[in-house]
């Protein structure tokens, strides 16, 4: 039996008996239900479609599917889904994940020619026995399940990657300029979680670069229990952070939505020691009580978000 001296110890490790760990009270940090919140001013059409749901009593996990694939078919969104730009020969791969309430998540990467990479994810969470399915895998698993082959290398990319031949620079830049990677969370008014993220990744990567954004834990993570957190930003210094889970574990720690995105932008920082010259990353975090909150590495990052307030962009604190 678990003495009182021992059970004391435990708890202040921050455990209770049997490693389990504390669900602090995050009463302070609460916010409103339903509740839906996005990356970037672009979120905000994505929002208009996931508060159709939500504002029904709609589910989170519909919710954030049908928010996200607004922007997978926005031919103008050069960095998601159909009009992103292509790697460097030419091929858009997509990448995108889905988590829900009871944290199950599906992902795909590294997928050409499908436009809705987020709808296989949830394909792959709730009709495979896998958690990720990448490249031709993936591809022959979305047309078994209805999808439809298209070509999603828009005339406008193209001519753009033809001018990014002539000088085949890789600067990958990450700011509002050029960057929209939509990830968002929603909360809905039963009180369930979800999340979704999907991006074309960073544009002229090598053939096959996989970023942060289909990766659980990186560009994305839900913990039933605490809330949820997802990433945009350079792909590389979000997986080497596991930066959406570090998020969360923050939230659990008792930090709000927003200290804990501060938190993981911090780490990406003091993890490269100086060598981070020109990164942009930033987290979105929602918790259970509908508190949320964002931070980004430099200027230029907003948290898009509707609630029964409106759907509006709210610029965030940066590091730098
Ligand atoms: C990636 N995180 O593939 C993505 C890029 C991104 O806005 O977020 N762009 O690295």
């Amino acid at each position: 039996m678990l003495k009182r001296k021992d059970f004391l110890k435990t708890t202040a490790l921050g455990l209770l008996p049997f490693g389990i760990p504390m669900v602090p009270n995050q009463t302070r940090f609460t916010g409103k239900k339903p509740v839906v919140i996005s990356t970037w001013r672009t979120g905000l059409s994505a929002n208009e479609a996931a508060w159709e749901v939500l504002s029904k009593g709609g589910y989170a996990l519909d919710a954030v599917e049908a928010g996200v694939k607004v922007e997978e078919a926005n031919k103008d969104n050069k960095t998601v889904g159909i009009g992103g730009y292509p790697d460097r020969e030419g091929k858009v791969t997509l990448d995108a994940c889905i988590m829900d309430e009871r944290g199950e998540c599906g992902s795909v990467a590294f997928m050409q020619n499908i436009k809705h990479p987020v709808s296989v994810a949830r394909k792959v969470m709730e009709e495979s026995p896998h958690c990720m399915l990448v490249g031709e895998g993936a591809k022959l698993f979305a047309l078994d399940h209805g999808f439809e082959e298209e070509d999603l290398l828009t005339p406008d990319a193209e001519a753009e990657w033809k001018k990014w031949l002539d000088q085949k620079e890789y600067k990958p830049k990450i700011n509002i300029e050029n960057h929209d990677t939509i990830g968002m969370l929603a909360l809905d008014e039963k009180g369930r979680i979800s999340g979704a993220c999907t991006t074309s990744g960073a544009a002229w990567k090598m053939h096959g670069r996989v970023g942060d954004s289909p990766i659980i834990g990186a560009g994305l993570f839900i913990d039933p229990a605490i809330g949820g957190a997802v990433a945009t930003g350079l792909g590389e210094e979000i997986i080497k952070t596991a930066g959406s889970h570090l998020v969360v574990e923050m939230m659990r720690a008792g930090h709000s939505p927003e200290e804990a995105c501060k938190i993981a932008t911090e780490r990406i920082i003091e993890r490269s020691s100086g060598n981070s010259e020109g990164v942009q990353a930033a987290f979105i975090a929602l918790n259970k009580e509908g508190a949320y909150g964002g931070y980004s590495i430099v200027e230029g990052f907003d948290v898009s978000v509707y609630n029964t307030d409106g759907n509006r962009a709210e610029p965030v604190q940066y590091l730098i």
